[in-house]
């Protein structure tokens, strides 16, 4: 098995390229990888918060050397990469795209398999930062609302922003309560914690914001002493100036923001951003989407009066 030969048989595009021939020059990982089976699958599927129905169809699909040797040899390769960088947030490793899924269920469940093959490597690194044992399950979770958040978009099984999942099982992400944190570098090599608001949690009410940041210092230091961040960063369509025009005070989004600085001068592209946390949008006509919330109404009205949305970057100091 060659890359070219696991690049015909899986149909990987172009975006797959740079990511195959670096996976083929990496090679095998010193430890075979091994995948759960059966109940022991479901058992740690449903820990993960995975949804009922994908749970079956990932425990059912589960790839093996014999039968999937293409799909083999790039789960063994891309475990490889994962496990090789684990807990360094210098490196930059964000795995590879979605694989095309006419091939069926396991190259749909591809990123779970990685993820499980994973698991092992990052329950052992955890330990060796004596990462308490609820926020490990708390963090891993993550797996299930990025299949539950497929499913809803697309109707089947599969990973939504795998490059997320690939992030979280390398130990650079902690779920604090309602915020995740990932360990990162600024451009300038300032160390930062990556802000994130994962979907599941329910509204982002001020208090359990601030307890959430309040226990990120203390985390990162007792765990990660050599790091050393003093702010959280983030981007995000949450920054968006324009959502004052729409939202009330009192909304959370607006309350919250107010804490944070900007820090880019440059707005991104936000259309695309927006349209996946307010609706996991799947390219159905802007008139359909559902306009239930003062949000849905503003996101659907704004575009449709030709303006656009921004992503912006910005700052926090922790408390
Ligand atoms: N979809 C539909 N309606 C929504 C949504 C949503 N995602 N979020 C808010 N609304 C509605 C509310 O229901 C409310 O409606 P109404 O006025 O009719 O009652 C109105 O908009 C105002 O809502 P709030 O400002 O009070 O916000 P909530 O606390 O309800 O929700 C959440 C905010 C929790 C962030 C929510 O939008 C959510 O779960 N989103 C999905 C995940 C997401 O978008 N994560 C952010 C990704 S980017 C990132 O993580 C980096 C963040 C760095 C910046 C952080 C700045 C604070």
């Amino acid at each position: 098995m060659d890359a070219e030969s696991v690049r015909r048989q899986l149909r990987l595009g172009e975006n797959a390229t740079a990511w195959l021939s670096r996976l083929e020059e990496l090679g095998p990982p010193p430890e075979p990888v091994r995948l759960p089976q059966g109940d022991e699958a479901r058992d740690l599927l449903h820990r993960l918060e995975v949804p009922a129905p994908d749970v079956e169809e990932i425990v059912a699909a589960t790839p093996g050397p014999d039968r999937d040797p293409a799909l083999w040899w790039l789960l063994e390769r891309a475990h490889h990469e994962l496990v090789r960088h684990m807990g360094d947030y210098k490196v930059k490793v964000r795995g590879g795209p979605t694989l095309p899924y006419e091939t069926g269920a396991a190259a749909r469940y591809f990123h779970v398999y990685v993820f499980l093959a994973t698991l092992p490597a990052l329950r052992r690194f955890h330990a060796t930062r004596d990462i308490p044992e609820a926020t490990t399950w708390e963090t891993l979770t993550q797996l299930g609302e990025s299949v539950a958040i497929h499913r809803r978009k697309y109707g089947e099984g599969g990973t939504n922003m795998p490059w997320w999942l690939t992030l979280l099982v390398r130990g650079l992400v902690y779920r604090l309560g309602r915020l995740q944190y990932n360990l990162a570098v600024a451009k300038d090599g300032t160390p930062v914690l990556g802000l994130h608001i994962p979907e599941v949690g329910g509204p982002l009410i001020p208090d359990i914001y601030y307890d959430s940041l309040r226990r990120a210092r203390p985390f990162f230091e007792r765990h990660f002493p050599e790091h050393g961040a003093r702010a959280a960063t983030g981007t995000s369509w949450l920054l968006d100036p324009q959502l004052a025009e729409y939202l009330a005070e009192d909304s959370h989004i607006l309350q919250l923001r107010r804490g944070w600085t900007l820090l880019d001068s440059e707005p991104q592209d936000g259309d695309d951003a927006i349209l996946e946390f307010v609706f996991r949008y799947n390219g159905q006509p802007l008139e359909e989407l559902p306009q239930r919330s003062t949000l849905e109404k503003a996101v659907v009205t704004h575009l449709l009066a030709g303006r656009h949305w921004y992503q912006r970057s910005g700052r926090i100091e922790l408390p």
